[in-house]
Order: structure tokens, then C-alpha cells, then sequence
């Protein structure tokens, strides 16, 4: 009968855990990229989607996946992130009914859980907006700065000082790239796992700035191998930060359990979700 409507398709749960297992096998896949994972990029390019959202004018946020167009894709802040959308192309492709919006936030989700870190709970449900969305530079944090500036910075979110200090335990994952943000170096020893160890470090190494004719970073006095931004720095040199950094440092249990709860009040900054929208939580490939 031609007068009945088509279905539509309503993708569940199912359909979004094959998509988060096609980002796992990916991620296996492809290990020949910079210290074997685009774990840490992923992560990079879901908290850059999310992080630039304001709570006063409700702009900004994960909702959107704006980063796709100039001029948000050629701010200096998200300098090598193309990496990261363009592994995720395929996925795109393989099932056309996801968002860009809730792909990107699903990746990092993934990303997070299969190098090793706590289960984040996930909601679907962001919409892709056009290039009109695109919010102003200046709104994610510069690495340059100090404690006022990342209060400024996240306060706009609506993250408060234990938030932003659990927030920046992400910097266990991950390395700075000279092509990119002009900083050069990892965070810890295993940039591919998620730890407690950049509190460990921030607290048990001596840091001393970096010889070099780069921007100012400091390195680790023993190996001079490992970073920290000036912006790291700042939150073992704000006392109020610094009590955060030593509960973390003691207690990784404690750290994933704050680190799941901010990381998806994170992801879901300014997204209008249907109301009764499921949380779901994905099983990992690589347990
Ligand atoms: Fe970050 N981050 N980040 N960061 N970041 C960089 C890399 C990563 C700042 C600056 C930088 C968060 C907060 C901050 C990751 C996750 C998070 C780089 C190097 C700079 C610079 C980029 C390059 O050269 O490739 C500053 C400043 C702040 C202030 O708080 C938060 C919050 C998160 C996530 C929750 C991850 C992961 C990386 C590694 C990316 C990679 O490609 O390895």
C-alpha cells in the first residue's frame, strides 16, 4: 500500500554499542599512529566539541559538531584534531544514521573506557547544526595561562574548582605536538592508559622549565622527558586546586569515579535532550 508512511528507522542501544564497537576495533586496528593509539586524540576532539560552551547565553557545547566547518576547524586550539575527525570518517559511513554530534561524543566515550579508564555513562540525542553555530574563538583554555584564567574558562561552563581538577587528569592520556599546540612531550609514562599518575607526577617530580626555543613548558628534573604546561603547573600552585590534585594522587578509585561523573556532565553541556532520554552505558571491547 503506497499511502502507508515508511519506517523510520529509530536506532536503540544495540545499534549504538556496534557503533562503539567499530570505534574499539579501529582503534586496535590502527596502532601505528603516534604512541599506538587515537585514543588520546578522540578524547581531544570530544572535550574540544564540548568545551566551548557558555551557560549564560547556552551556546556552544557537543551539540552541533560545528568543529566540521571553518572557521572553528582552523582555530588555533583545535590544530591536529582533523586527525581525530577523520578516523571517525569511516564510521560516519558505515552507519550514516549517527550524528556527527553524538559520534564525536561516543568516540570519546569509547576512547576513554578501552584505554583502560572508568565506564562513562552515555545519552544520545545531539543534533548536527550548520556553520552558522560556530562559536567564537578564545573559548577553550589557554595552555599559556594560570588558575585565574581556568577559572574563568570553566566557571563559563558551570564546572566548579574539584570539576576542573578532575577534568585535567585527562592529561594522563595523550602528548603535546610541536606541529600542533607548539609544546612537545607526554604527561606520564604510559600515554596510552588511563591513570592517577599525572597527579602522581605533578606531586612527586621536580619540575623545571624546559631549555629550549619553544613556548614555556616545564619538564621533569630526573628524566627530562615528561611535561607539564604552564596551565598544569597552575593547579598544583593554587592551594585550593592543590587539595584536589593530593585526593586524586592518593586514590585512583576515587579520581575515575569523579572523572566519570564531570567527563559526562562534559559531554552533554547545552544538549537539549528529549526528555526520558535512556543513559546507557557500552561494554568494552578490550576489557
Ligand atoms: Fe588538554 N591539551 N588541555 N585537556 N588534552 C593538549 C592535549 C590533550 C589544555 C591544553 C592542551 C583538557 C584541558 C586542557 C587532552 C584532554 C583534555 C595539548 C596538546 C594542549 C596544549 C595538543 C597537541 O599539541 O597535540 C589546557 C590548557 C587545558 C586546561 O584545562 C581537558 C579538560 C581534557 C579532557 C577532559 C588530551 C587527551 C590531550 C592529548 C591529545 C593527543 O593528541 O595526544
Amino acid at each position: 500500500d503506497s499511502n502507508v508512511a515508511p519506517k523510520l528507522f529509530v536506532p536503540k542501544f544495540e545499534d549504538y554499542q556496534k557503533v562503539y564497537n567499530e570505534i574499539a576495533n579501529r582503534l586496535e586496528e590502527k596502532d601505528d599512529y603516534d604512541d599506538g593509539s587515537y585514543g588520546p586524540v578522540l578524547v581531544r576532539l570530544a572535550w574540544h566539541a564540548s568545551g566551548t560552551y557558555d551557560k549564560e547565553t547556552g551556546t556552544g557545547g557537543s551539540n552541533g559538531a560545528t568543529m566540521r566547518f571553518s572557521p572553528e576547524s582552523d582555530h588555533g586550539a583545535n590544530a591536529g584534531l582533523k586527525a581525530a575527525r577523520d578516523f571517525l570518517e569511516p564510521v560516519k559511513a558505515k552507519f550514516p544514521w549517527i550524528t556527527y554530534s553524538d559520534l564525536w561524543i561516543l568516540a570519546g566515550v569509547c576512547a576513554i573506557q578501552e584505554m583502560m579508564g572508568p565506564t562513562i555513562p552515555y545519552r544520545a540525542g545531539r543534533q548536527d547544526r550548520d556553520v552558522a553555530a560556530c562559536t567564537p574563538d578564545g573559548r577553550l583554555p589557554d595552555a599559556a595561562q594560570a588558575q585565574d584564567h581556568l577559572r574563568n574558562i570553566f566557571y563559563r561552563m558551570g564546572f566548579n574548582d574539584q570539576e576542573i581538577v578532575a577534568l585535567s587528569g585527562a592529561h594522563a592520556l595523550g602528548r603535546c605536538h610541536t606541529d600542533r599546540s607548539g609544546y612537545s612531550g607526554p604527561w606520564t609514562f604510559s600515554p596510552t592508559v588511563l591513570t592517577n599518575d599525572y597527579y602522581k607526577l605533578l606531586i612527586e617530580e621536580k619540575w623545571q622549565w624546559k631549555k629550549w626555543n619553544g613556548p614555556k613548558q616545564y619538564e621533569d628534573k630526573k628524566t627530562q622527558t615528561l611535561m607539564m604546561l604552564p596551565a598544569d603547573m597552575a593547579i598544583i600552585q593554587d592551594k585550593k586546586f592543590k587539595e584536589w590534585v593530593k585526593v586524586y594522587a592518593a586514590d585512583n578509585d576515587k579520581f575515575f569515579q569523579d572523572f566519570s561523573a564531570v567527563v559526562k556532565k562534559l559531554f552533554e553541556l547545552g544538549v537539549p535532550f528529549k526528555e526520558g532520554t535512556e543513559t546507557w552505558t557500552f561494554k568494552p571491547v578490550n576489557a
